[in-house]
Parts: C-alpha cells; structure tokens; sequence
C-alpha cells in the first residue's frame, strides 16, 4: 500500500484532521452526478478520518464552540470547500440528504474494506472507525489508485466478537444492526458504558488505536440519536 503521503493533497487535508482514504473511476453503476459545469466526473477521491486528527482541529474549530447545529458537518464543509476549490474539484458530502449520496459504496470501490454486522464499513488499518467526510469528483483521470480496493477482514473473521459485545442484542449475523434497540437503549440508559464507545465496535480486532476517546464518542452518540426520530437524547 502507497503512504498517504503520496497525495498531493495530502498536507492541506492533514492540517485540517482528513485524509484520502482512496480513489476511483466512476462507472455509471456508482450513480455519480455530473460537475456543476457539466463536465463528467473522470475520478472520485475519497476523503475520510480516522484517530484523534479531527477530533483535535475539530475541538479547536469556531463552530465546535458557536452553539449552532451540525458543528462538525459545517467544520468539513468550511475546510474541504477551501481544499477543493483550489484543486479543481468538487466535493459532496456525505450528510446532503435525504436522499443521501451512497457513500459508504463509493468508499468500498476505493479502499479495502468490508460491510460488517456493525453496518459500518471496517478496514484492515483502521477497523470499525472510520468516518466518511467527503467524495471530491475530478474532471481529471487521477489514473493510479492510491489504495487497492479488496474484500476488508469481515469474511474472513471467524469469531466476530462484534456481535456477542452488544449487551442489547441490537447486533445480529443475519439480520445486522438494529438501530432502533441501540438507541432506544442509550435514550434509557445515561450510565450505559455505551455513550463511552459503542461496545461492539470496541471488539474488532482490527483499528483498536484509533477507537475515539469517551468525550468524541459521546459526541457521536449525541448525533446518532438525533437522526433516530423517536428517541430523546438524555445525557
Ligand atoms: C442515515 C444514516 C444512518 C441511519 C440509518 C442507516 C441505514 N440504515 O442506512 C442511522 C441513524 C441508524 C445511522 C446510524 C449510525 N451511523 Co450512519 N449514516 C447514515 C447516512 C447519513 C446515510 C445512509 C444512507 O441512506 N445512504 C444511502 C445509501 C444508498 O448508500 P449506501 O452506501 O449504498 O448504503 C449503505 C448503508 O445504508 C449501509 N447500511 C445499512 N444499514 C446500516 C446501518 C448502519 C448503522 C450503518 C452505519 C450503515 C448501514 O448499507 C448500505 C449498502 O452498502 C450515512 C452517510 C451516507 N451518505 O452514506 C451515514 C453513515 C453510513 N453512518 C455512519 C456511522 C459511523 C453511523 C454510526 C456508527 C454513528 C456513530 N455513533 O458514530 C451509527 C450507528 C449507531 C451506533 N450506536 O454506533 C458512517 C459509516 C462509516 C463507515 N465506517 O462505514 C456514515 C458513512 C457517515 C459518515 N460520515 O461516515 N446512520
């Protein structure tokens, strides 16, 4: 696997918590829409965070402290607008929805990565913590993957302890992840060890140093209710 670093967007991205998790050539499968210009869409890069990066900008951002919604949606839009704008590019995010872009798709044509029980996706490297924060669509071929797209380590991970660590049950190997039990749980339970960092995904094997600290957890947690329409953020 090439470095990040190979990148050229690489020390921009990184100065503001992200990075390129991957790239592709669209194909008319991948359902990507045309430039504002009507130019077509030759490669999509995929940006991504992962570990205490964003986090530490993010905390130290204006709109971590303003008190208006969706601070850390309006922090990635600020920062890869800027990015983008200066490279020919044009981003799309993933919080634009409903109906939303189909990004965590686009995501496993660019990396190595698997659709576990959890429902997010998990990659060799970084495991169940990887946030997707923006798909930049170049009118240009980017021709060389930056990472080799491959299956992730789900289907070959016999013991999946993901599942057995949910103490609601809301993890199952066919059915998947029950959002509704999950939160349901966390809206009930303010002491729940949960709001520290979801259990299950704290079981993979796979990225466990870049598993979020309680206070980022929290905050996730916190957003996750907020799409649930029917449950009540307590704590
Ligand atoms: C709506 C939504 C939810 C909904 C419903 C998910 C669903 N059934 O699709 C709810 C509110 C349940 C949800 C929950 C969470 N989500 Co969510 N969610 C989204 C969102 C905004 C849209 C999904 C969508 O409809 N896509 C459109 C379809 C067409 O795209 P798709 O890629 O083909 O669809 C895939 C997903 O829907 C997926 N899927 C199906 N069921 C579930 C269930 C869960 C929990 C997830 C994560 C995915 C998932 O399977 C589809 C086929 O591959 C995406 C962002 C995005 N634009 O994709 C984030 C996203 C999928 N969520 C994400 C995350 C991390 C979570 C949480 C873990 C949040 C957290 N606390 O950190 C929670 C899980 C709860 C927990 N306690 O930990 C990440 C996943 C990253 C990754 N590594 O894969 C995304 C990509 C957001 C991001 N910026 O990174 N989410």
């Amino acid at each position: 696997m090439t470095e990040p670093a190979a990148d050229p967007l690489h020390d921009e991205l990184s100065a503001a918590g992200f990075f390129v998790l991957g790239r592709f050539r669209p194909q008319p499968a991948d359902q990507l829409p045309d430039l504002a210009d009507g130019r077509p869409v030759k490669s999509v890069l995929m940006v991504a965070n992962a570990g205490p990066d964003l986090w530490d900008r993010f905390s130290r951002s204006p709109e971590f402290a303003d008190g208006l919604a969706d601070p850390l949606d309006r922090y990635t839009k600020r920062c890869l607008l800027g990015i983008a704008s200066n490279a020919d590019l044009e981003p799309l995010f993933p919080f634009e929805g409903p109906p939303y872009h189909p990004f965590q798709k686009w995501a496993r044509r660019a990396a190595d990565l698997s659709q576990s029980p959890l429902g997010v996706l998990v990659s060799p490297i970084f495991g169940p913590w990887l946030g997707l924060r923006a798909a930049l669509l170049s009118p240009q071929d980017l021709s060389d993957p930056i990472h080799l797209p491959g299956e992730g380590p789900c289907p070959t991970c016999d013991e999946k302890p993901c599942i057995a660590a949910c103490p609601v049950g809301a993890i199952d190997a066919k059915r998947g992840y029950d959002a509704t039990l999950c939160s349901a749980h966390l809206a009930q339970i303010g002491s729940s060890p949960c709001w520290s960092g979801c259990l299950s995904r704290s079981k993979c094997p796979h990225g466990q140093s870049f598993a979020p600290p309680p206070d980022q957890a929290r905050f996730h947690m916190k957003a996750f209710l907020a799409l649930m329409p029917s449950t009540a953020v307590k704590p």
